[in-house]
């Protein structure tokens, strides 16, 4: 893994991950990735962080796959390397609400890494897109699938087919944004956010964040069987009984996370 690329801290229960790669552009080579998925784990398993954020650089959230990387692999060693089952499939596997916020490029592999975080804040500049089909591939992290549940099928044909890119405000519009802010703006309210989601009842929002995610995964008699187990098990939670007891006494609660 290439720890050096990456920048972590935690503040007030963030954990903020940082892709800082020299070249701006944020390139993802299989070593990087792996240093992504790292540095997440490391906050899904520190039970003082309440959500983390992944951010790139003010040029780019990642412009895609490590090109310089990908032009010597070929299809033996792609599959024998296991280029995309190592690193890119435990991302969607973090149990820790997971923000992504994103400046300028998030193109192939960023805009895929982007879609596997829980939602993506935007600023204004930013530009997402899937542009394989232009240097001879197609989407390989999920970009097909993702994009198309969350834009819909004709957005998300339209932009891997023709492999241009999307612009923020489209970006909101279509869904695949869940706020876009000013440039000037951006970095105070991705914090406010992310600080707002730390503060909710870790369990909860893991919960939550669970039942959210079978949406995408199982139809939607299973969806609602699966969400109704999770919200009576939330019954079983002191944070239950202490959001309760709060609602009545009207003041805010006090969460024990537990
Ligand atoms: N990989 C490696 N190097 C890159 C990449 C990249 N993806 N993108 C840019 N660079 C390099 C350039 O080669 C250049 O290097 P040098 O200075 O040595 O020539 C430097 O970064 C600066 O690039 P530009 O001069 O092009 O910068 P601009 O600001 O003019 O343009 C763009 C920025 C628009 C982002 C442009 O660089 C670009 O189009 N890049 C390629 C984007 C792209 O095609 N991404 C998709 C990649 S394919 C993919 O992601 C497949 C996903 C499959 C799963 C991933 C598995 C790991």
């Amino acid at each position: 893994p290439k720890n050096e690329w990456i920048k972590s801290w935690s503040d007030n229960g963030v954990g903020w991950v940082q892709l800082n790669h020299e070249n701006k552009l944020n390139p993802l080579s299989a070593g990087f990735i792996l240093a992504i998925k790292e540095a997440a784990e490391k906050f899904d398993n520190d039970l003082s962080i309440g959500c983390i954020v992944l951010i790139g650089s003010d040029k780019a959230f990642a412009a895609g796959a490590d090109l310089k990387e990908m032009v010597k692999h070929n299809f033996a060693s792609v599959s024998e390397t296991k280029y995309i089952e190592n690193g890119w499939l435990d991302i969607p596997k973090i149990q820790t609400p997971i923000i992504a916020g994103v400046k300028g490029y998030a193109l192939g592999g960023g805009c895929e890494l982007a879609m596997m975080c829980d939602f993506i804040i935007a600023s204004d500049d930013a530009k997402f897109g899937q542009p394989e089909i232009n240097i001879g591939a197609i989407p390989g992290a999920g970009g097909t699938q993702r994009l198309s549940r969350s834009i819909g099928k004709s957005k998300a044909m339209y932009a891997v087919l023709t492999g241009d890119m999307i612009s923020a405000e489209e970006a909101e519009r279509s869904g695949l944004v869940a706020k876009v802010f000013s440039s000037e703006n951006f970095s105070t309210s991705l914090k406010e956010i992310a600080l707002k989601i730390a503060n909710q009842s870790k369990p909860l929002a893991k919960l939550a964040k669970q039942a959210v995610n079978v949406s995408y995964e199982t139809t939607l008699e299973e969806g609602i069987r699966s969400e109704r187990a999770l919200f009576y098990s939330t019954f079983a939670l002191d944070d239950h009984v202490e959001g309760m007891e709060a609602f009545s006494e009207k003041r805010k609660p006090t969460w024990k996370n537990k």
